[in-house]
């Protein structure tokens, strides 16, 4: 197919209107089928022992109670662990967190199997607890193996360095705070086999699981995603366990279930992103170049692997952030500890590593008596350089978003204002950052890197698309329909996007890692020009054109160079010519390759560039600030919707500066939750988004492996967060040069008052 036709640049969120007026459907208001029962979640109050007594009679005989299932009940395997088989479905003698489930009660409604939980009799035999990754790490509590990436020679550059300087920097978890909870609605098909609806990123994920638990082929499992209200990666392996649970139940039961977290169910029981401690040495020359740096990650993994393997991955891939160091030793160790399993989170453990960095820069800049933007100009990456992993640096945004931040909003005179405010103030001080960001654009597991997409065309045009991606408020819906309303001339109203559901696009890869645009796209793309291709011939006949490449298809039109069809008036006699109107496409991503022996290769189809610049007010009585201004240069590639991209830029930007400054995921030393309501755990609201707010399109054109070169997004501008963290550490450092500075986030109001006055 060769016709020519121009992007349809709608800028809008074909989901807003339905949102904003409630008319959205999310797993728990789809219409309740008759006969339809409720499932709750018994978990364990222990963080590491052994079920010595366990009672479940008086919540057997309690009305209204259908059945107390545990693990004995599993039909097929009680094992849910997608990388390492180390995570039952339900707990059999031992526990190993606070929250793990252990019994799942079935009910005629939900308060029912509320009450009966509280006639459970159980007993622990507590084992110690361990919270602390590298306290895990020395006592061999560990996940999986430990990975390292080199590069160059760092032991011997080391001593050639003119500045050498070593430390710790800790970050914490973050709680995923998806609006809708957890949850799947099970239903039992009439000749055996489910049809699930979950609130999955990865309905196939999904299906695995459940064919595993029950014993049934995957061929009998149904997952069904209509939409998500939210996952940022809470679901990307975690929506299994919830789905799993519900299938269970209707398929013991014979009726369907539905199993729908409370928000303190969800808080108590699910995984969140991994908090790290690390420790840096970097060495610096004359010229602050970073000729060498070393890490070491513990990785807080919780008590199952879940995808912590995956995510430790990428915080060495990510962990030199946007800097190019041509001596590197980096090693991660996943560790096992007594809280819930931590999982995929927006960045997937890039964030983590590039905060270590960041840190290390800050530590250097502090003690040479400059400023970290200067070292970390000093090193951005540029064309030709490798990476830890051995991929080479190519269409290079990094000094170019750089120099576009400071050009555009005056970093010279933005520095002199704040100079003139820190001098004339005694009890506010503004602190001001620069936050780089470098991430890579595919998931790191090659093989996963694939996608299908299904489209059928009906008599009267209008087009029927469905594919392997989950809408979960990012957007992807409408690229999609974007996609195939180009590809076909049409208007976004003719395209219809289905439910995402396994029976339709089979195999499918979990909607993460931002690349789902890219890959469900292709393949979206490829089914249209399968169906393109075909219809060619006749439309040569029909328009009496000799040459294909004439033919566009535009505005509902089929044009040849001197006659045109309407495109409906076309799928009509190309359906009375029996010509097939449906296709399936496919895309794997070319190039990307990774040898893990090695830990070498070219992993990522693309990478994505962008740069900011945080400015703080710090009332340094009280410890509390504002953010007076975050001003961002992002490379979209050239963005096919505006309004989506931006959005998810001001979104994944205030996420990241709530997991680097108030959302405090505490555990107790018994591994429970603390910050286990939303009055113990805050995020961030709409007082603390910054006064000002700007996004500066960098319009690049070079990126072919980006569909329709508009770059993914989703993940990336969490990681310009980074740069709340720092601002405020520089405004502490305004009032108090002597301030005792550690590398610990977040960086909360009580740590700010002990910092300004230590
Ligand atoms: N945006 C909204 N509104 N809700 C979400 O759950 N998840 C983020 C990001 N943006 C998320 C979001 C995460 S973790 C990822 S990986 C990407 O969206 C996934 O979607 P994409 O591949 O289409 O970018
Ligand atoms: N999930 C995954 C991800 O399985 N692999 C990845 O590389 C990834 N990256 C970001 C988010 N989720
Ligand atoms: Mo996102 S962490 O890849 O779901």
């Amino acid at each position: 197919m060769t016709n020519k036709i121009k992007t349809r640049n709608k800028d809008i969120n074909l989901d807003a209107p339905f949102h904003v007026s409630g008319r959205t459907k999310y797993v728990d208001d789809i219409p309740e089928h008759q006969g339809t029962c409720y499932a709750k979640t018994y978990y364990s109050r222990c963080g590491n022992g052994t079920i010595i007594k366990l009672n479940t009679k008086k919540a057997e005989q309690f009305p209204g109670v259908i059945r107390v299932l545990t693990y004995k009940d599993v039909p097929g395997e009680n094992q849910i662990g997608g990388i390492v088989a180390d995570e039952p479905l339900l707990a059999e003698k031992d526990v190993h967190f606070y929250g793990q489930p252990i019994l799942l009660i079935v009910a005629k409604t939900e308060s029912i199997a509320e009450k009966a939980m509280e006639l459970i009799e159980i007993k622990y035999k507590e084992k110690e607890i361990i919270v602390d990754p590298k306290e895990a790490y020395e006592k061999g509590s560990v996940l999986a193996g430990s990975r390292t990436f080199k590069l160059g020679n760092p032991n011997s550059n080391f001593k050639k360095c003119k500045y050498v300087f070593e430390g710790e920097a800790d970050s914490g978890g973050q709680e995923h705070l998806y609006l809708e909870t957890q949850g799947a609605y099970a239903i039992p098909k009439d000749q055996g086999g489910l049809f699930i609806h979950s609130s999955t990123q990865g309905p196939t994920a999904v299906q695995r699981v459940v064919a595993k638990v029950l014993g049934l082929n995957m061929s009998q499992v149904e997952i069904n995603v209509n939409r998500i209200g939210g996952g940022f990666g809470g679901k990307e392996d975690q929506a299994s366990h919830w789905a799993a649970l519900a299938a269970f139940a209707a398929h013991i039961c014979k009726c369907p279930v539905k199993l729908i977290l409370s928000r303190h169910e969800d808080l108590q029981m699910t995984g969140k992103r991994h908090p790290y401690r690390s420790y840096y040495i970097i060495g610096l020359d004359e010229n602050l170049k970073i000729m060498a740096y070393e890490a070491t990650f513990y990785q807080n993994g919780g008590a199952a692997a879940d995808l912590s393997p995956a995510v430790l991955e990428r915080t060495l891939f990510h962990a030199t952030n946007s800097y190019y160091v041509p001596n590197i030793k980096i090693t991660a160790h996943p560790c096992k500890t007594n809280i819930p399993p931590n999982t995929a989170f927006r960045g997937f453990g890039g964030p983590q590593g590039k905060f270590v960095i960041e840190a290390a820069i800050h530590h250097a800049a502090k003690e040479l008596k400059t400023t970290a933007d200067k070292i970390q100009k000093a090193n951005l990456f540029k064309n030709g350089d490798e990476f830890s992993f051995g991929q080479i640096v190519e269409n290079c945004e990094a000094k170019k978003c750089w120099d576009e931040t400071t050009k555009r909003y005056k970093l010279k005179q933005l520095r002199k204002e704040i100079d003139t405010f820190n001098k004339e103030n005694k009890y506010f001080k503004k602190g001001i950052a620069l936050q780089p960001i470098c991430f890579g654009i595919s998931f790191t597991n090659t093989p996963m890197n694939n996608a299908r997409a299904l489209v059928h065309v009906y008599s009267d045009g209008s087009v029927g698309v469905s594919t392997g991606a989950v809408e979960m408020g990012q957007g992807v819906n409408t690229k999609m329909v974007q996609v195939a309303a180009q590809a076909f001339g049409l208007e976004l109203s003719d395209i219809r996007l289905e439910d995402t559901n396994t029976t339709r696009v089979a195999n499918t890869s979990p909607t993460a890692a931002s690349a789902t645009a890219d890959l469900n796209g292709r393949a979206l793309q490829d089914a249209c020009n399968q169906i393109l291709e075909r219809i060619i011939p006749l439309v040569c006949e029909l328009l009496k054109e000799k040459n294909p490449k004439n033919i566009t298809f535009e505005g509902g039109l089929v044009k040849a160079k001197r006659k045109s069809m309407p495109w409906q008036e076309l799928v009509q006699t190309a359906l009375l010519r029996r010509i097939n109107m449906s296709a399936k496409g496919h895309y794997s991503t070319p190039i990307i390759h990774f040898d893990k022996k090695k830990e070498k290769g070219h992993p990522f189809a693309y990478h994505v560039y962008g740069n900011s610049i945080f400015v703080v007010k710090l009332d340094c009585i009280r410890g509390t600030y504002e953010f007076e201004s975050v001003k961002i240069v992002h490379d979209f590639g050239s963005s096919m919707n505006k309004a989506l991209d931006l959005g998810q830029i001001e979104g994944g930007l205030v996420q990241g500066m709530g997991w680097m400054t108030m959302e405090d995921v505490v555990y107790d030393k018994k591994g429970m939750l603390k910050s286990n309501t939303l009055a113990t755990y805050k995020i961030p609201d709409v007082y603390f988004v910054p006064k000002e707010l700007d996004v500066h399109f960098l319009n690049t054109k070079h990126d072919n492996l980006a569909i329709l070169k508009s770059k993914a997004v989703g993940e990336p501008p969490l990681m310009y967060g980074l740069g709340a963290y720092f601002s405020i550490i520089n405004a502490i450092l305004a009032y108090n040069p002597n301030a005792k500075i550690t590398y610990n986030a977040p960086i909360t109001t009580e740590k700010i008052l002990m910092a300004l006055y230590t």
